[in-house]
């Protein structure tokens, strides 16, 4: 092992910027392997040439790593870069593509108005949560199959969406980095010190993320007035407002107002990835982890199946597959740690499938168990005609309507955006709910995947408190709900979360650090460890609960 814990900004900015021109070198040629060269490493000082063992070909991996992270996300880029800075050689495992490449149009991301196939993970036609514009079929596309960066999973009951791609949910996500209000943090995490999180973890991934809030002169802009009349309305009704935070960076957004750089934000780049503009993991974490020199990327693989052996080394199968989805290379990969970030869905899947199919039978019955939706939905009201709310929108929320301390209607309801290119009169909002209601993942052997179990009378309890809410602000300022966005022809969505959460839960299927209860050296490093409704939008608190977590077996495991 070679450490190399020198974290001062100096540092973290050259690794970042190594790791940055590792991705995008082997993107543009198609390498599905990404790690510093030995050449890179030799020039930055941190290896002798003759340290470089593990030879491996261009493309390929060595077959046994101290640790190895599955998924790319929030909670796998943490634990990649602290473990490469421990001087840990790790290999973190991604099933979705690197994106780094402009294709021929100039872009590496496509637009939400004229979605491709860079939009979906492997789908016919684009499936985005507004299905039409005045019930016109303007919102969906044909598209070419193609692993593309956001997925929609039909489970049963209820839609999911998440990030399939290198950084996983931080390419597709609003970017709205929320701390959770602390007495709630406490009442549904009271085994974790708030000090701790409040002082420490929360303002470190609020510094590495780059969260920022928006400038008055940006919010007074034309591309928010759809905030302000969010707003207007909301208080007529007696309702208080509060800021979002978010990691697009407003001085980009300020030069995309003035004309001085291409629209990105403001350019309906968000769903389907930003070309510039918001802080994902690919221009943080992600390449200062490749930048320490130790940690090995390898998109493209799935990680299919995981076993122990006698030794108490974790066996992982992989399948890599091509860009029309083909298996063109299955592999064998084993590690001393395991940590799973695949996400509440895919860690629960692969661990529910080692249970049941008898490959770590020791996992407890927790496993897949108190699974929640975060109360989210989505739902629409129309204004008036002098409240108008603009062709032309920020991709980005930033301001919320705050009514969680409220017993009778407790929500928390993002002013999201509306880009359509016409003048709509709509207000849109993306509801957190208090809803206490959980489901749960089960695996199926048949199908060899897992479901996620949510019934119609639990979305129906989110629902009933987010129509509360918004009644009151249809009867204070004598407005209607808007339908024709959604095709099941009302005004909210067909049960659909944009924030799984929970399926390992911390303290129950796990211990207070993630480490999975009935093994040794296997973690859960993601949103599944947390409850299912954390009060406000989960990245930043998996991001923080991620730090947490790494930084006491860092100390105590290695
Ligand atoms: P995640 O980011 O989902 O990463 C898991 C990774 O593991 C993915 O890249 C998968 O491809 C990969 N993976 C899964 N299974 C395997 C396997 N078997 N083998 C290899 N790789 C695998 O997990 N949250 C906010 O806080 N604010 C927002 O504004 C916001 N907006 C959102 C908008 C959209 C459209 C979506 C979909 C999500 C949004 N979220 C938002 C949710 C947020 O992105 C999500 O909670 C986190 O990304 C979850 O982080 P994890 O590390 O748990």
């Amino acid at each position: 092992m070679t450490k190399q814990k020198n974290n001062d900004a100096h540092t973290f900015s050259r690794r970042r910027f190594l790791g940055v021109s590792a991705l995008t070198s082997a993107s543009a040629i198609g390498l599905t392997t990404i790690s510093l060269s030995a050449t890179q490493k030799a020039q930055a000082g941190w290896f002798s040439p003759t340290e470089l063992v593990q030879p491996q070909a261009p493309d390929g991996i060595a077959s046994h790593y101290p640790a190895i992270i599955i998924g790319s996300g929030y909670g796998g880029a943490v634990s990649a870069l602290r473990l490469g800075e421990e001087g840990v050689q790790t290999l973190v495992i991604e099933m979705g593509m690197n994106w780094n490449q402009a294709a021929s149009d100039g872009k590496t991301f496509c637009t939400m108005t004229k979605p491709d196939g860079r939009s979906f993970w492997f789908k016919d036609r684009t499936e985005a949560p507004l299905d039409t514009i005045f019930g016109i079929d303007l919102v969906n596309r044909n598209i070419d199959r193609y692993p593309g960066v956001l997925d929609r999973m039909q489970h049963d009951g209820i839609d999911v969406f998440l990030g399939r791609c290198v950084g996983g949910g931080s390419i597709v996500n609003g970017g709205m980095a929320v701390t959770p209000k602390r007495d709630y943090f406490e009442e549904i995490l009271p085994n974790v010190s708030s000090d701790d999180m409040y002082d420490t973890y929360y303002p470190r991934v609020r510094d590495m993320l780059n969260v920022n809030e928006v400038p008055e002169d940006i919010y007074a802009s034309k591309y928010y007035r759809f905030s302000r009349v969010g707003e207007k309305t909301a208080e007529k009704a007696g309702f208080k407002t509060a800021s979002v935070p978010n990691v697009y960076d407003f001085n980009y957004m300020r030069q995309e107002i003035s004309g001085d750089v291409e629209k990105s934000g403001l350019g309906n780049e968000v769903i389907y990835g930003n070309n510039a503009g918001k802080q994902s993991l690919d221009r943080n974490y992600i390449p200062a982890a490749i930048g320490t020199g130790n940690v090995t990327l390898r998109c493209m693989t799935k990680v299919t199946r995981i076993q122990q052996d006698s030794n108490g080394i974790y066996h992982l199968s992989l399948e890599t597959i091509n860009v029309s989805g083909e298996v063109i290379e299955t592999l064998s990969v084993s590690c001393e740690k395991l940590l799973l970030g695949a996400g509440s869905i895919g860690t629960s899947e692969l661990l529910l499938r080692a249970r049941e199919t008898g490959d770590l039978p020791n996992l407890s019955e927790e496993i897949g168990q108190g699974w929640g939706n975060n109360g989210n939905l989505m739902l629409a009201r129309k204004n008036k005609f002098w409240d108008y709310t603009g062709g032309q929108q920020s991709g980005f929320p930033v301001r919320g309507i705050d009514n969680w301390d409220d017993p009778e209607f407790p929500a928390f309801a993002e002013l999201a955006p509306l880009p359509a290119g016409i003048e709509t009169y709509t207000s849109l909002y993306l509801a957190i709910t208090k809803n206490p209601e959980r489901g749960h993942i089960q695996y199926d052997v048949a199908t060899d995947s897992a479901t996620v179990v949510w019934r119609a009378d639990q979305e129906k309890v989110g629902l009933d408190i987010a129509e509360g809410l918004f009644d009151k602000i249809n009867a204070a300022t004598r407005t209607d709900y808007r339908t024709g966005l959604f095709s099941n022809g009302t005004h909210h969505s067909d049960p659909f979360t944009y924030h799984p959460l929970g399926g390992c839960l911390l303290n129950k299927a796990t211990d207070n650090y993630g480490r999975v209860n009935g093994y040794q050296n296997l973690y859960v490093v993601d949103g599944s460890l947390l409850p299912g409704n954390l009060g406000v939008n989960p990245f930043l608190t998996i991001t923080a609960m991620a730090e947490r977590n790494i930084e006491h077996i860092i100390a105590n495991d290695l």
